[in-house]
């Protein structure tokens, strides 16, 4: 039944006389900051904006955890190595939040999870990018985390009350994670030559993809705007992208590292940076499944999904025959 549900929304916003009473009311509690809760009436394209969010977010955690596992067992030091395996559990049990936040909507993990490797649902682009370094690893916990912070800490006020509850948690643990990885490039750029050439070669792949994490272009968004009429998303993707932008370029310039771009500019009118736009079609090209990892990305999901079968085979068949004792004993 999911399938049909997760197609595009982006039709427009209704206006008030196209809206049903129901409608009118349900967009007046929005605009009242009343959160909306699982029981609650709530516009069919407001459910389906909410699983295709929730339900991609979830899958970008846990396909998140992927390029980071990768280093567990290269981690430099055992601190290192216990700090990147909490930061990688914690990515799990952020998964986890959401995809039970996604489950009170009506949709289950399987499907969701059956959606993902069918290439149905999407999982953020920058999980398709490989960590070739143990750098990589410090820019992923500063760059990565750092975007998904900025992006994550409005949505504790979005309008879904579990999807805003999740997000109070996700956002503590995300922004130990920021630190950790702000932490490795500090460590780093203060090291020998080849570590300093090490930090600034993982700033400057991971820049570009890192702005990607927040979207297309205002202009070619389908969602923003029926999104922030329901208080699903609070901010454009451009205004989240140009607040990252002014956060992040003073942490590198604290780094002694230099940001890949030859456009970035302060700009004293507009009160920020000016900066040039990631490769638009190269994000494309990553949405479609021809980025650098997206091919090894879904073979390993696939394979832990195949891999657990028998996890929830024996989960069922023990709630089956629990069921099946109770109403015996009846
Ligand atoms: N990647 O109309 P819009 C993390 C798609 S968590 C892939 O602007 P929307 C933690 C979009 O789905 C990172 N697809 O879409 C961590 C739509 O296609 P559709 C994840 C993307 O939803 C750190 C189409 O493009 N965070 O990193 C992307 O209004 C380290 C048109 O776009 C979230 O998911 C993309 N980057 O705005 C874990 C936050 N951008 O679905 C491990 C919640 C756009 O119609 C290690 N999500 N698309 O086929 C959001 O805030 C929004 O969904 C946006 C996109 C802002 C991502």
């Amino acid at each position: 039944m999911y399938a049909q549900m997760v197609k595009s929304t982006g039709q427009g916003v209704k206006s008030r006389d196209e809206m049903s009473a129901e409608e009118r009311d349900f967009q007046d509690k929005v605009d009242a900051d009343i959160r909306i809760e699982p029981r609650d009436w709530m516009p069919e394209g407001y459910k389906k904006t909410l699983i295709r969010q929730i339900g991609q977010h979830a899958h970008s955690e846990i396909v998140g955890q992927l390029p980071e596992g990768n280093w567990i067992t290269r981690a430099p030091t055992l601190e290192r190595k216990m700090i990147l395996l909490a930061k990688v559990q914690d990515e799990a049990g952020h998964g986890l939040y959401l995809y039970c936040a996604a489950e009170t909507l009506g949709v289950t993990r399987d499907e969701m999870t059956e959606m993902l490797l069918s290439g149905k649902m999407k999982y953020s682009s920058i999980f398709n990018y490989p960590t070739l370094t143990w750098a990589d690893i410090g820019a992923v916990g500063w760059l990565v985390d750092g975007a998904a912070i900025m992006n994550q800490v409005p949505l504790q006020r979005t309008s879904y009350g579990p999807y805003a509850r999740a997000m109070v948690r996700i956002c503590k643990e995300e922004s130990f994670h920021q630190r950790q990885g702000y932490d490795i490039m500090m460590r780093m750029a203060r090291g020998s030559e080849a570590q300093k050439r090490m930090a600034q070669d993982a700033l400057n792949r991971f820049w570009y993809p890192s702005l990607m994490m927040f979207g297309p272009s205002d202009a070619n968004s389908v969602h923003s705007e029926q999104s922030m009429a329901w208080k699903i998303k609070i901010n454009t993707n451009d205004e989240l992208r140009q607040k990252f932008v002014d956060q992040t370029v003073p942490q590198a310039e604290y780094l002694g590292l230099s940001v890949p771009d030859e456009n970035l500019k302060w700009n004293e009118e507009k009160g920020g940076y000016d900066f040039s736009e990631p490769d638009w079609d190269e994000f494309f090209d990553v949405l479609r499944g021809a980025g650098p990892g997206n091919t090894q990305r879904l073979t390993d999901r696939q394979k832990a999904w195949e891999d657990g079968a028998w996890v929830r085979e024996g989960l069922m068949a023990h709630a089956e025959k629990k069921a099946a004792r109770k109403v015996a004993a009846e």
